[in-house]
């Protein structure tokens, strides 16, 4: 695979120089100061393209090209929406960039409860804590009818929890799961956000009477509409697995599973439609085997999320180590079978100092330089395997 990383652009800490020495290929990014749903104008892009290439790297993939809430949803403004998302994607095609990872994930992109987890050695991890999100929703959104989402397990934790929640402790969680998470990848909340949790429940408003179904004709919907351009110019579209793959907060997720990914692939049978395997959202699914979900789908996966999760008996799940025995199997598909696919590390363990840098959520330095070193090893492995049994 060809490895890459998730750069920030030009005031990202990590720089372009320093991805070089440890053996970062290609970049992924995103034009992330241009607003959701305004276009990516043919100078913009090649602008980032150049610079990107004068420090001897290449810009293998976007990630994301955001899609509008209203495409989603099935907004008023929804084709006009569309148009400028077709406009950015012919600028990007004729620049030479042609993958692009987007999601379809309403309203909140991915989702954690603890972005510092501790670990025994020291390191911390990101944390989704099933019940702490259960609080959120019934304690602090106070969603109508929330308890009813959650088992009696979850909800005796949520009751224990009640007395040590503090203003201080709810501030963090709603900062943990709807603000940190989501600002930096183009999120519907921003850190200048004075009222996330109530822009929060104007957004959830807006997905009332949206089932999972309509959902899916609105992705659908979409898709058709872009194809044209992507066959035009040889687009790979990756959408990006729900993570967690469930339906949260009562909004829909439809790419959660095998009949999610089948779904999708089918509803739009074109090879332009495809799949950004993220290995650790689908493991954070007790529902999927990763191993078998990706020998299925390798030949429709355009870019790879080389991490995984541990699922524990309460629900909770947090990030497994990159040596993770499912991971290898995952690395070990892909390597064989598409072996120049995009592939970058991601939510590594904070280490080494990290922890004092300000990094987003999810993407470290040391951490991220020693899962890339650790699945560098599980492809070069694989790689003299293949090439002794020739
Ligand atoms: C989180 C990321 C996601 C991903 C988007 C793609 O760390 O994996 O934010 O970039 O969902 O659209």
């Amino acid at each position: 695979m060809e490895k890459t990383w998730r750069w920030f652009g030009p005031n990202d800490k990590i720089t372009l120089e320093m991805l070089r020495q440890i053996g970062v290929e290609g970049i992924v990014t995103a034009l992330h100061h241009i607003p959701n749903g305004e276009i990516w104008s043919y100078d913009e892009v090649m602008k980032m393209k150049n610079f990107i290439e004068d420090h001897g790297l290449r810009w293998s993939v976007v990630e994301s090209l955001p899609v509008s809430e209203s495409i989603k949803y099935g907004g008023e403004d929804r084709d006009r929406l569309i148009e400028n998302y077709k406009i950015s994607l012919a600028n990007l095609g004729k620049a030479g960039v042609k993958t692009i990872c987007y999601n379809f994930m309403p309203v909140l992109d991915w989702a954690r409860t603890d972005l510092e987890n501790p670990n025994d050695d020291g390191t911390s991890n990101l944390y989704f804590n099933k019940a702490e999100f259960a609080y959120f929703d019934i304690c602090i959104l106070k969603r109508a009818n929330a308890s009813a989402d959650y088992d009696e397990k979850t909800l005796a934790r949520v009751e224990k929890m009640k007395p040590e929640m503090d203003e201080e402790a709810e501030r963090r969680l709603v900062d943990n799961i709807i603000v940190k998470t989501q600002g930096f990848v183009n999120g519907n909340i921003s850190e200048s956000d004075l009222n996330p949790v109530e822009k929060f429940r104007e957004l959830l408003k807006l997905y009332e009477g949206i089932d999972a179904g309509q959902l899916r004709e609105n992705m659908k919907y979409f898709l058709e509409a872009i194809m044209p351009v992507c066959d035009e110019y040889d687009i790979n579209m990756c959408v990006h697995p729900d993570d967690p793959p469930m339906p949260i907060l009562g909004l829909p997720r439809i790419v959660t599973c095998d009949a999610d990914i089948k779904a999708f692939l089918d509803a739009v049978p074109n090879k332009h439609n495809g799949l950004t395997f993220c290995a650790g959202s689908l493991s954070a699914g007790a529902q999927n085997d990763v191993t078998e979900l990706a020998r299925k789908y390798a030949d429709r996966t355009h870019f790879v999320h080389a991490r995984i999760c541990r699922v524990l008996p309460d629900g909770d799940f947090k990030e497994s180590t990159h040596l993770d025995p499912r991971l290898i199997d995952v690395v070990t598909t892909f390597e064989t079978v598409r072996p120049g696919v995009p592939m970058r590390v991601d939510h590594a363990p904070l280490m080494l100092g990290d922890e004092k840098m300000g990094y987003n959520a999810g993407y470290s330095f040391h951490g991220r330089m020693l899962a890339l070193g650790m699945v560098s090893g599980i492809m070069a492995t694989v790689n003299k395997i293949k090439n002794e049994s020739k």
